[in-house]
């Protein structure tokens, strides 16, 4: 009988094998209108970034047409495209989030 089917070793290596869960990057997108400073207080409000690294971020993005603001299990980066969708509608931006398994 080989080792995977004594059912002791089944149960351990199910047992053990501590699987994580898929991770999803939040990515901002570049377009013309929405103001660098509105784009800033997103990061810092949405993604804890303080206002130097949401600068580079925010830069990042204007220059090279998306980046990466955070990565994080799918229920909370979807919560999180919802909430930044919503914030840029409110204030008429089309400021565009969307997430990508990574
Ligand atoms: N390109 C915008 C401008 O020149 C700034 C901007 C940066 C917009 C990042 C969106 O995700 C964005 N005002």
């Amino acid at each position: 009988m080989s080792s995977q089917n004594n059912p002791t070793t089944v149960l351990e290596s199910q047992t053990l094998k501590a699987k994580l869960p898929p991770m999803y990057q939040v990515v901002l997108l570049n377009d013309d209108y929405t103001p660098m400073e509105f784009v800033v207080i997103v990061l810092q409000k949405f993604f804890g970034k303080g206002r130097e690294q949401a600068t580079q971020i925010m830069l990042k993005v204007h220059r090279e047409g998306k980046g990466v603001c955070g990565v994080y299990p799918k229920d909370i980066a979807s919560t999180k495209v919802e909430l930044v969708c919503g914030f840029a509608k409110q204030h008429q931006h089309p400021l565009q989030c969307v997430m990508e398994e990574t």
